[in-house]
């Protein structure tokens, strides 16, 4: 397949002014009658007539009420049409219930749903589908089920979206529904219709969602000055569905997993999931829908930006310093592996196959963080400024990066080109920092580099914002938060320490850099354990506090995995960590969820590119192995702190989803976690006896796994069988907790399980994701966890290429590891590689993958 290049990038050939789409709504044999009314475009260079359409059955054609025969092919359609304004009427029929891949229109529990974005609507109807082209649509649903719904208002089974939009937002429901309703009041008074719609028996578990989504409406308003925009909102939660959610205008589709909670099912962290997630698509509605993207190489416009802001709101509802440190474990988790390996690619790629495989974390996550930057060199005040400016100017169109760019340079007079390499540049910029002291006068250099990707042998320096603060030996801060704008390859700075000490200067000096993580970059700071202990107990920037003790606790793991654990200086190391710990612990002021984080050991995948990064191979057993054992030696040493919190944060029986209750059962269950071990399961037993809540259940049935305690596995499907949620959750857990020896064949086993509907993404990616959550099982020197994996990759991707090219990115770090088990991974790509039947989905994965 020929890719598709953002430099080749025309505007249609016509302009549409309305949309009117008629269904017949059949299981197998689905009418959809269309009326556009098409003008010439005057931007158009190529007057070509084409439609993308793909897997219909074409009834019927008409231009102008005359019958016409288009050149049909398996992409789209061309037809000669008039050098005016015309009508075009088609007729097609499709078959939802066929439709396995989730794109288009397609069937779930007898449920009628769509899914679009990215090139979905073509699948529906002959249409130019693609975000540039923007109309109002009137849509007609004819069936005899209960609740159809469409974008825009209703006038009975009518609907009427005013806003002109793409069609990737276009969305139809229709089924047998029932509604959790509320109401809004917009600040400029407008009563809006909220109704999140669930199948029956489900309509008890939408109280958060709903909450959630009247917060995030009220905060669009008093953060950004934006309102609704029309006089209903509606919700709908579907079983089978690709990813979390749509922002379809109107009436936003969710994938049920992010709607459904009630305490017995739901895990405090399912919950901030809702949270985010009914925000992020909510906030889409301007960032996203009422200006959308001219084509699909500006995703990170919307996407980046509507991360960012549900980042922020997530940040105003709860603990920010929590929520920050939580978006970075995610961004280094996701995103430096993903900008690390083989399919590292720009926040504005250039190219694509399957634009599909480009709702990445790099997209996503890194594109929130150039947003974050852009706010950081501004200031809060110039931000808004030009986000307003944006609105204003581009509201109802179809925008670049450029666009979006140009109004910060204009708000801030500023030249924001260097900046802009953030979007052409891949790869994480590495920055070092050194310093050293001559007399009371501090010297600070930093550096950049920014690594060379696929196709980018050469990076230009990035523009990089390093927030910096000073300590004293004593801990006391004497120099705030400062922004340092590190714009070349070196950057040298000079501080004036008596100045700074107040007359005197201090003995020692700390630099506490890179505060709140203030960009996305890897930063290699030769800070003495010392230093890191001081920063762990004094630092003003949390962020930096929970960074120190990550990389104590990191390097201390590191020197155990390769062997030097035993020398006398590393056993010293780990004395001083552990007491940095115990003493941190001790400050009564700490939130919960604070304490719980900078317990949290690095997971496995972290410690196996910190392995790589020091120029070792690593064994995925040993850094399993080495991480149980000091997590116990941890546990023990800190056991008498521990044990008080166990006992003294239970929230009590009566279970809240906000942060301050989350944050002690976090707590809580980190000390559980950590005070277990395959010997010693007492304390989880009693746990998950007596769990009122799925959060404790869950933390506690993890803990039993792991210490191969198989009843409490067997008791927990037997109570949760019929909750397809939780038995999601179930085998996700079954196999990722399951000991390393063990967990292939659990994974195997599961895989023959009569709830192992395999079609179900979420399911899938449950029991995949749990094995490749367990890289010790995934990594068997066998190869056998790589050809599971690639047997059902394959499997899947006959039914749903865009879920099956999701997962294989289990196999991206294949050049992490040794040679065998190097040639093992890239036998099971170069199997997926030569399946018969391959999507352009998984092939394009693949090959990006096998370099
Ligand atoms: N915009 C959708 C993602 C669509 C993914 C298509 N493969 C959800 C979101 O980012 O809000
Ligand atoms: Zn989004």
């Amino acid at each position: 397949p020929q890719p598709t290049r953002l430099a080749d990038y025309t505007p249609f050939s016509f302009e549409i002014d309305s949309v009117e789409l008629t269904f017949t709504l059949h299981p197998t044999a689905t009418r959809v009658r269309s009326k556009i009314a098409f003008r010439p475009n005057p931007a158009a260079t190529d007057p070509t007539f084409f439609l993308h359409g793909e897997g219909l059955n074409l009834i019927s054609a008409h231009i102008d009420g005359t019958p016409v025969t288009p050149r049909v092919t398996d992409t789209g359609l061309i037809c000669a049409v008039p050098d005016a304004p015309f009508t075009w009427e088609a007729e097609v029929q499709i078959n939802p219930q066929a439709n396995t891949a989730l794109e288009g229109l397609y069937m779930s529990n007898g449920m009628y749903c769509t899914q679009c974005e990215a090139e979905g609507f073509r699948k529906i109807t002959y249409y130019p589908d693609r975000p540039d082209v923007m109309a109002p649509f009137t849509v007609h649903i004819d069936s005899d089920l209960p609740v159809k719904l469409s974008n825009g208002n209703a006038d009975g089974d009518t609907w009427h979206d005013p806003w002109p939009k793409p069609a990737y937002l276009f969305a139809l429901v229709a089924g047998d529904l029932v509604a959790h309703s509320d109401t809004f009041t917009t600040a400029s008074g407008a009563d809006v219709a909220l109704n999140i719609w669930v199948r029956p028996g489900d309509e008890d578990k939408c109280a958060y969602a709903m909450d959630a989504l009247k917060r995030s409406m009220r905060w669009d308003e008093t953060e950004y000055g934006r309102e609704y925009d029309l006089s209903v909102f509606n919700i709908v939660a579907v079983d089978d569905f690709n990813m979390g959610a749509m922002e379809n205008k109107g009436l936003n589709i969710f994938n049920s997993k992010y709607v459904l909670a009630s305490p017995e099912t739901a895990t405090d962290r399912d919950y901030a999931f809702i949270e985010a997630i009914v925000a992020h698509e909510y906030f889409h509605n301007w960032t996203g829908n009422r200006i959308t993207c001219r084509d699909w190489f500006q995703l990170c416009l919307k996407e980046g930006l509507t991360v960012f802001r549900d980042q922020q709101f997530s940040g105003d509802m709860r603990s920010a310093p929590v929520e920050r440190i939580g978006n970075v474990l995610q961004l280094r988790a996701r995103q430096f592996r993903e900008d690390a390996g083989p399919l590292a690619h720009n926040v504005r790629p250039e190219s694509y196959i399957e634009i599909n495989n480009f709702y990445t974390a790099t997209v996503y996550e890194k594109g929130a963080e150039v947003i974050g930057m852009l706010r950081t060199y501004l200031g809060a005040d110039l931000y808004r400024a030009g986000c307003e400016l944006y609105f204003n100017r581009h509201d109802g169109q179809a925008c670049t990066i450029e666009d979006w760019l140009a109004c910060f340079e204009e708000v801030a007079a500023t030249d924001l080109s260097q900046f802009k390499r953030w979007y052409s540049q891949a790869g994480t910029p590495k920055v070092s920092a050194s310093w050293r002291r001559d007399g009371d006068t501090l010297h600070l250099s930093l550096s950049q580099e920014v690594p060379p990707t696929p196709g980018q042998p050469m990076k230009e320096p990035a523009k990089i914002p390093v927030v910096l603060g000073l300590l004293a030996g004593d801990g006391t801060e004497i120099l705030p938060s400062t922004l340092m704008d590190l714009d070349s390859p070196n950057l040298d700075l000079v501080f004036d320490l008596k100045d700074l000490g107040g007359g005197t200067a201090p003995d020692h000096v700390v630099p506490s850099l890179l505060r709140g993580f203030s960009a996305p970059v890897v930063l290699d700071a030769a800070l003495s354990a010392q230093d890191r202990a001081l920063l762990l107990a004094h630092d003003t920037d949390p962020f930096n506090r929970w960074e120190a003790a990550r990389s104590l606790l990191r390097e201390v793991l590191v020197a155990e995995i390769t062997g030097q654990g035993t020398s006398p200086e590393q056993v010293a190391r780990r004395d001083m960590v552990l007491s940095a710990l115990q003493d941190f612990c001790t400050d009564e002021s700490l939130d919960p969820a604070f304490i719980a984080l900078v317990l949290t050991f690095p997971s496995e995948d972290d410690l196996t590119q910190a392995v790589v990064d020091a120029g070792l191979v690593p064994d995925p057993l040993i850094i399993a192995q080495v991480r149980d054992g000091r997590m116990a030696a941890v546990g023990d040493g800190l056991k008498d702190i521990l044990t008080r919190y166990y006992l003294d944060l239970d929230p009590g029986p009566d279970y809240t989803p906000d942060a301050d209750s989350a944050g002690k059962r976090a707590l809580r269950n980190t000390a559980l976690m950590l005070l277990s071990t395959p010997q010693d399961l007492a304390l989880a037993r009693a746990q998950f006896a007596d769990a009122t809540n799925m959060t404790d259940q869950l933390a506690a049935l993890s803990v039993l796994i792991k210490g191969d305690d198989r009843e409490a596995a067997q008791a927990f499907e037997a109570q949760w069988r019929e909750d397809r949620l939780v038995m999601d959750k179930w085998f996700m857990i079954s196999v990722a907790s399951a000991p390393a020896s063990e967990a292939l064949q659990v994974a195997q086993d599961l895989s023959r399980h009569t709830l192992f509907d395999w079609k179900n993404p979420n399911r899938f990616r449950s029991l995949l994701g749990g094995l490749i959550a367990n890289p010790a099982a995934f990594h068997d020197p066998s190869g056998a966890g790589y050809a599971f994996v690639a047997d059902w990759l394959i499997k899947m991707d006959g039914a749903n290429p865009q879920t099956a090219a999701r997962m294989s990115t289990a196999f991206e770090t294949w050049r992490r590891y040794d040679a065998d088990r190097q040639a093992l991974m890239l036998e099971a790509l170069d199997r997926i590689a030569t399946a018969p039947g391959l999507s352009r989905d998984l092939g394009e994965m693949v090959s990006r993958m096998r370099g």
